[in-house]
């Protein structure tokens, strides 16, 4: 695919302040320099990663309307309106923006509670939002050296941290979250059993 990347990154810095732009290129640089690291394909983790959060600052009322006019599922009308610029954007920049590879499209899709059976992609870009220096949140140290190390491993830990700060607060989680976790802890080799049995 041959990107315009400097029209995409124009269009996506239209769309959110200075400060959310700076975030996403700093999770431009980390993406690409994981995927360089782990093998996945560092011209989509780039795209990916300009293009990740365009919808991010969208009034509620037009990410609402993004959900019902591309079909996306109902129940995230049920949850956080802070995961709905995930799956409205992907959509947004496909239609807007002419974005059609859907490795890209389910990268920027899945990047707020991945998903089970997420790519390589996905992971690297899930992982740079997640850790890109800009991020100060307790724990997210731990994560940046496990991403050294296991994608796979840093990402249970960032679900972890996710899920038990939304416990801690009383909010609602998210099923695809916790099936994202769960399938994290599958991918993992296990070297203590797996669960107790009472
Ligand atoms: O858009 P960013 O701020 O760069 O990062 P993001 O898209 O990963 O969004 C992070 C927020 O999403 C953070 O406040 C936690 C929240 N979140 C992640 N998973 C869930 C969730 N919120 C709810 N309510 N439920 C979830 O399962
Ligand atoms: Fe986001
Ligand atoms: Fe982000």
């Amino acid at each position: 695919m041959n990107w315009n990347r400097e029209k995409l990154m124009e269009a996506t810095r239209r769309q959110m302040p200075a400060s959310r732009w700076e975030h996403t290129l700093r999770v431009m640089e980390t993406a690409v320099e994981l995927a360089r690291r782990t093998g996945a394909d560092p011209e989509k983790a780039e795209i990916a990663a300009i293009l990740h959060d365009y919808a991010k600052f969208w009034p509620e009322e037009k990410l609402q309307e993004g959900i019902l006019r591309y079909r996306l599922p109902r129940e995230l009308l049920q949850y956080s309106p802070v995961l709905w610029h995930a799956p409205v954007g992907a959509e947004a920049v496909r239609e807007g923006l002419g974005i059609d590879d859907e490795e890209v499209l389910e990268a920027i899709r899945s990047h707020t509670t991945g998903r089970p059976g997420m790519s390589l992609l996905e992971k690297v870009i899930f992982l740079a939002d997640y850790i890109e220096p800009g991020r100060s949140f307790s724990g997210v140290e731990e994560v940046r050296r496990l991403a050294r190390e296991d994608l796979n491993r840093a990402i249970l830990k960032a679900l972890d941290n996710t899920i038990l700060y939304l416990i801690g607060r009383g909010f609602k989680v998210y099923p695809q979250t916790l099936l994202t976790r769960n399938d994290m802890l599958d991918q993992i080799p296990q070297t203590h059993p797996k669960e107790e049995s009472h």
